[in-house]
């Protein structure tokens, strides 16, 4: 088992203890996927004192950075869509006339499980090029039972391919597949409910997700997917209130929801409802500005609920085709007046917490060892900078 000091660091912690959990003039050691110590590097206690060390001349280390909301396995792209947008039609148009959802839908059944592979990861590729170690991915883009699964043992597969944790979400109630068109109801009871059975009987869901949406599901519908996810012990989460209020964030909360995702037709109340049931508010700048929106989350809110906020990108081919973490730090502060200090915790320790993930997201002896090395000077730089990428080292697991 390896065993090594990382000194002369600047560590941001993320614990409570200061701003970023700063600790400046650290250091920090490892053995084997484990963090053995973390502190002011003139308090390093035997025995690590005598590992090898390694000096990372006043560089700042993180946690290792968690994208917990993408859709990362897609088939096909929409840029025609982006088009028909940038010429007036909404995005919700474009979905009522058979595009959005379900063109990617008609793309990914067509595509194999190594396409799909393949395609996802030249994203996971350029999100981990950024520093993240640990992310989520969706299924939602098949609709049917047989490419539910296809995309959940492909997004198994890529933390097969890559140093990487990935995490699966089953979001079988994303869209109501064209076959099925006007009859929610009955795609909700025969082809989803039996499609996360089987998900589930195959290991292949870590978690499950829904879209609470007036062109998606509503909570009646949402509600029965959820008593499913109850029976075969799995956490769930929502899409909810991100075009229009339906209820979604409060029906998450009274399930005990990881987390509420979108959010920008929130109000008081969801947010008071999400801290009692400690459900995190996951926001998505990259569809916020994606699709033009204007409505803001209630950033306001939740932070006076203490409601948890992460950040994630949703990479996905219609609303949100960004994959860049440090992008959607930066549009967090910008587009939604968040700290830089809070859509850094919203990449790390609140992002570890919308997925259920106890054992990451902060520097701290027993977490495991996933760690960015970046060559700046204060942690605000990460959110402030625009297309500027200062990673210098990867770790994870203990492992570069
Ligand atoms: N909300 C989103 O932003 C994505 N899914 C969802 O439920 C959009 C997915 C897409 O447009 O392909
Ligand atoms: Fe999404």
């Amino acid at each position: 088992m390896s065993a090594y000091v990382l000194t002369d660091a600047v560590l941001a912690t993320m614990n409570a203890s200061a701003p970023y959990g700063l600790v400046p003039k650290a250091a920090v050691a490892v053995e084997g996927d484990r963090i053995a110590w973390a502190g002011p590097a003139d308090a390093l206690p035997p025995p690590f004192d005598g590992w090898p060390a390694e000096r990372l001349e006043g560089r700042l280390v993180t946690p290792g950075l968690i994208d917990c909301h993408t859709h990362l396995v897609q088939g096909g792209d929409r840029a025609g869509e982006f088009e028909m947008r940038l010429e007036g039609a909404s995005y919700e148009e474009i979905a009522r006339a058979g595009g959005g959802i379900v063109s990617t839908v008609t793309e990914t059944r067509k595509a194999d499980e190594e396409a799909l592979v393949s395609g996802a990861l030249r994203r996971l590729d350029a999100l981990i090029a950024e520093g993240v170690t640990t992310v989520e991915v969706k299924s939602g883009y098949g609709l049917d039972a047989e490419t539910e699964l296809r995309m959940l043992r492909a997004a198994r597969r890529l933390g097969e391919a890559r140093n990487v944790t990935v995490r699966t979400s089953f979001l079988g109630a994303h869209a109501v597949p064209p076959e099925q068109a006007g009859r929610a109801d009955s795609y909700i009871d025969e082809v989803c409910l039996p499609a996360l059975r089987r998900a589930a009987e195959e290991g292949l869901a870590d978690a499950v997700d829904g879209f609470c949406e007036s062109i998606a599901f509503d909570t009646a519908q949402i509600a029965r997917v959820f008593d499913l996810a109850a029976e075969l012990g799995l956490p769930v989460k929502l899409h909810a209130e991100q075009l229009s209020w339906m209820g979604g964030a409060r029906l998450a909360a009274s399930r005990g929801a990881l987390s509420a995702d979108h959010l920008e037709y929130a109000n008081w109340e969801d947010a008071a409802e999400m801290a009692r049931a400690g459900t995190v508010a996951v926001l998505l700048p990259g569809a916020f500005y994606t699709l033009g929106e204007t409505q803001l989350p209630p950033v306001g809110a939740f932070r006076s609920h203490r409601v948890p906020m992460a950040l994630a990108t949703d990479c996905n081919p219609g609303s949100s085709p960004l994959t860049s973490l440090l992008l959607a730090l930066n549009m967090g502060c910008t587009l939604f007046r968040m700290t830089p200090e809070e859509a850094l915790r919203g990449v790390t320790v609140h992002a570890a917490r919308a997925l259920g993930l106890a054992d990451r997201g902060r520097i701290a002896a027993g977490l495991r060892a996933d760690l960015c090395v970046w060559d700046v000077d204060r942690p605000a730089e990460l959110a402030y900078r625009i297309g500027f990428n200062p990673l210098h080292r990867r770790i994870v697991g203990g492992r570069t």
